[in-house]
């Protein structure tokens, strides 16, 4: 609980940063963040927290935050009030949007799914718009593991996770929750969960190219060759196949296509496999005679087996992995968690959109929309290629395109070719540098918070809520009353009382949440009148949800109110069972053998016979760095924690030493690092983090920009992606190295 002193305060708060979703201590001082600590309170991180986390006090007072709206003055800003920056986008961006809706395009970035105002303000602002043109990292991300869930479970959300803390046997592909502390798993404090792992007696295996610190802790580390995946998850199910050891248990009622998923993966055995995953065909096998033989067993695949050349089909096997071997839904095995604000695995499928895939094509490439989006792939090409449709404004909201999004050099050449951009952020980097109007979003320390999305990956049912630690100060607009206004300005109504705009949005989510708690809709809209904004909005999620008081029906149920009475969280306990009732599939099935995904067979089959090439880019977080933004705000360690990673049987190769400055050269770009030689990367694989590259003209970024590193998405193809979802493809690109001069400006943005 808040304690108070007559000086300072200190406040419990959800860190907003990554998917762990540490509970911390803010202490304040006045307005000031004075510090940030772990909440040993807290009920599901329990004093758990990271260097990011505890850096969100600098991240709050960096002065290079933005923190008034900006208006494009020649090639800089002008700081503006608030009614002129909106005064500008209304006089700019109307007329765009009413010559064609598709031509203003919005991004919403990662940190946009991790906060209350832009989960719910967000979509009300694209359908005022009505545009198509709508991107963000979920299609440079999680995509084919979005797709893969649709097309077995029927929701792209709804994944079962690693129940981590009650398996015996964790097989972990392509992350390191050592460093990103994990991802599409919301367990804080992953690396505790681990060791227990291994104290209970269990097995952790990791599947990465790289040595990295979860390999380094794991009882099995197979260093597998970038982009090959699939094949390696086709061999464990084929040595499932071929030793009988499928065991479906109580799943054997719920799935179709046993049988033929087994005869399809029979080819791929592991002495097939092993020369091209570069493994050893014995280990394959043994990895999944003791996944098989394990009493729970579970496979996890993220970032390294979602961006990557195969990303469908390996997920897809992940997924049935998990099933043949009896591990879905099972204690310690993947299971689905009860978000407690509901979601699409606690709503009624929608049977007028049962799989939200290729509704639509976008104009240039053809590709297909997966969840409402276009995939991110298509971005520049969208804003560049003339027509009808062709983008022409954009609104990004928290995202940096410009070192997020394959090929940065056609994206930034995009971004400056835009007729209007406005961006809600508050930082001027390689994005937002090109924007016309800036609009920053307040400190955190004035919003309300709780996990919309993440709380569909949670190893635990756990409902928490952080309140306003303050009210928003002068000059400070909540980021829902940016979005409404934008909303209202693009809706032709910019004079109308942000209140109303609200009340319109409660307006439908009411009905929703009536139709899920069976109640009237009056009675509902009585219930949550004293509230206004996301609290009226979560209130109504909350009440409606899986634990929710049906509005007063349920004593004690969940309400906004009680969690605000436990600021520490309510745990409602262990992931349950849920099949079949989670299912959302057309027939309420699991199909294991849907055809949108056995049609990439052929293609897998075919990289068997194909060389690898020789030196292959895979790329990789950092500790302190959340993507590309928090550079500025926290000390980094080094510069050199952007070198290349290079082994050193391929620096010898190539007569590098370390230090050597090398130019990475794929065929998108060309960029410069200095090399790390490590037995971190196998040999054939370089490594280099993500989300640098902070140089070049108008970035208010100084501290990074004083150590701007190198973009690796300069290095990234937009156009050769993987070809069931769009997904780019980040590990595993071909690359040449050759030592080079050092010489400023050389850096490739
Ligand atoms: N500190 C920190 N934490 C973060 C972030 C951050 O930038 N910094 N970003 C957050 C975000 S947005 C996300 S999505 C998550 C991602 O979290 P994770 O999914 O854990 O992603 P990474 O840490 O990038 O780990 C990906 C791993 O895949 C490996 N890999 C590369 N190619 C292949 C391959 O072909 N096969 C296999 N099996 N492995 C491969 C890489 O070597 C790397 O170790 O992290 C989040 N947390
Ligand atoms: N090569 C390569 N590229 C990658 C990846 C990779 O592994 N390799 N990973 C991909 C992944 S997983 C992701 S998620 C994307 C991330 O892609 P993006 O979301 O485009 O990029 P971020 O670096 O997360 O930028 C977040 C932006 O939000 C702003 N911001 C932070 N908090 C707030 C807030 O509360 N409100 C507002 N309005 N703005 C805020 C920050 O200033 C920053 O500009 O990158 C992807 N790109
Ligand atoms: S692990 Fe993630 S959620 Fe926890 S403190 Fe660090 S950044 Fe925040
Ligand atoms: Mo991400």
């Amino acid at each position: 609980m808040p304690t108070e002193t007559s000086a300072r305060t200190v406040k419990p708060r959800i860190c907003p940063l990554c998917e762990a979703t540490c509970g911390l201590l803010f202490e304040l001082d006045g307005r000031t963040v004075t510090s940030v600590r772990a909440n040993p309170d807290d009920v599901f991180s329990a004093g758990h927290s990271c260097a990011k986390g505890v850096g969100l006090a600098a991240l709050e007072n960096d002065p290079d935050v933005v923190r008034t709206p900006l208006i494009r003055d020649g090639d800089g800003f002008s700081t503006a009030s608030w009614d002129e920056a909106f005064a500008e986008i209304e006089r700019r961006l109307p007329p765009i949007v009413a010559r064609d809706p598709n031509s203003c395009a919005v991004y919403s970035g990662n940190p946009a799914a991790h906060h209350l105002d832009p989960s719910l303000y967000t979509l009300p602002l694209i359908a005022a718009i009505g545009t198509r043109n709508v991107y963000s990292p979920a299609s440079i991300d999680t995509l084919p593991k979005n797709f893969v869930n649709t097309l077995l479970y029927g929701t792209g959300l709804g994944m079962a996770i690693p129940d981590i803390d009650r398996t015996s046997y964790l097989l972990i592909l392509g992350s390191n929750p050592l460093v990103s502390n994990g991802s599409t798993i919301t367990a804080p404090g992953i690396g505790k969960r681990l060791e227990a792992l291994r104290e209970r007696g269990g097995t952790l295996v990791v599947v990465d190219p790289a040595r990295t610190r979860t390999a380094e802790v794991a009882d099995l580390h197979l260093p597998i060759r970038p982009g090959t995946d699939a094949l390696f998850l086709l061999a464990l199910v084929s040595v499932i196949a071929e030793e009988n050891l499928a065991a479906l248990g109580r799943l054997a009622d719920h799935v179709d296509g046993v049988e033929d998923v087994l005869r399809l993966a029979a080819p791929f055995t592991p002495e097939a496999v092993a020369d091209t995953c570069g493994l050893d065909a014995g280990l394959i096998r043994q990895v999944a005679r003791d996944f098989a033989a394990a009493p729970a067993a579970v496979a996890h695949s993220r970032m390294g087996s979602c961006t990557q050349e195969f990303g469908s089909v390996a997920n897809w096997m992940v997924e049935v992995l998990n099933i043949v071997t009896g591990n879905l839904d099972r204690p310690g095995g993947a299971m689905f968690p009860t978000p407690p604000a509901g979601g699409p695995t606690t709503w009624p499928a929608n049977p007028k959109a049962p799989l939200v895939f290729d509704r639509w094509r976008s104009r240039v490439r053809d590709m297909p929309e997966a969840m409402g989006e276009i995939p991110a792939v298509c971005f520049a090409e969208e804003i560049l290629t003339p027509g009808p449709g062709q983008v022409r404004a954009l609104i990004t909201i928290s995202g940096n395109p410009a070192r997020s999004v394959p090929n940065s050099r056609a994206v930034e050449t995009a971004l400056a070719d835009l007729e209007f951009m406005v961006c809600i952020d508050g930082y001027l980097n390689e994005t937002t540098r090109y924007a016309d109007v800036v609009l920053p979003p307040p400190p955190l320390t004035t919003r309300g918070h709780h996990d919309l999305a993440l709380t569909h990956f949670q190893v635990r049912n756990v409902a928490r809520y952080s309140a306003p630690l303050l009210e928003p100060g002068p000059g400070e607009m909540p980021e829902w009353q940016i979005l409404l206004r934008l909303t209202a300005i693009v809706r032709g109504e910019p004079g109308r009382p942000i209140s109303e705009l609200d009340d319109e949005v409660a307006a439908t989510a009411i009905r929703r949440a009536a139709k899920l708690a069976a109640c009237e809709p009056e009675h509902v809209a009585a219930s949550v009148s004293a509230r206004t904004g996301p609290e009226r909005l979560l209130d109504l999620r909350l009440r409606s949800g899986p634990y929710g008081d049906r509005f007063g029906a349920v004593p004690d149920g969940l309400t906004l109110e009680l969690l605000e009475r436990h600021p520490e969280g309510i745990d409602y306990g262990p992931m349950q069972p849920r099949i079949p009732e989670v299912l959302r599939t057309p027939n309420g099935r699991i199909d294991l053998v849907p055809d949108r995904l056995t049609v990439d067979i052929p293609r897998v089959r075919a990289a068997l016979e194909q060389p690898a090439p020789e030196l292959l880019l895979i790329n990789r977080r950092q500790r302190r760095g959340m993507n590309s933004w928090l550079h500025n705000a926290l000390p980094q360690p080094d510069s050199g924690q952007c070198a290349l990673f290079v082994n050193d049987a391929d620096a010898r190769e190539r007569g590098l030493v370390d230090g050597d400055t090398v130019r990475i050269t794929s065929k998108t770009g060309s960029i410069v690092g200095e090399v790390r030689i490590t037995a971190e990367v196998r040999p054939g694989v370089v490594s280099l983090p993500h989300g640098w590259g902070h140089q070049g003209d108008g970035l208010g970024i100084t501290r990074a920009a004083s150590a701007p590193g190198s973009n690796v998405n300069a290095l990234v193809d937009d156009s050769v992606v993987e070809p069931l979802t769009g997904a780019p493809i980040f590990n595993g690109i071909p690359v040449d190295i050759e030592r080079a001069e050092a010489a400023s400006g050389e850096r490739a943005q």
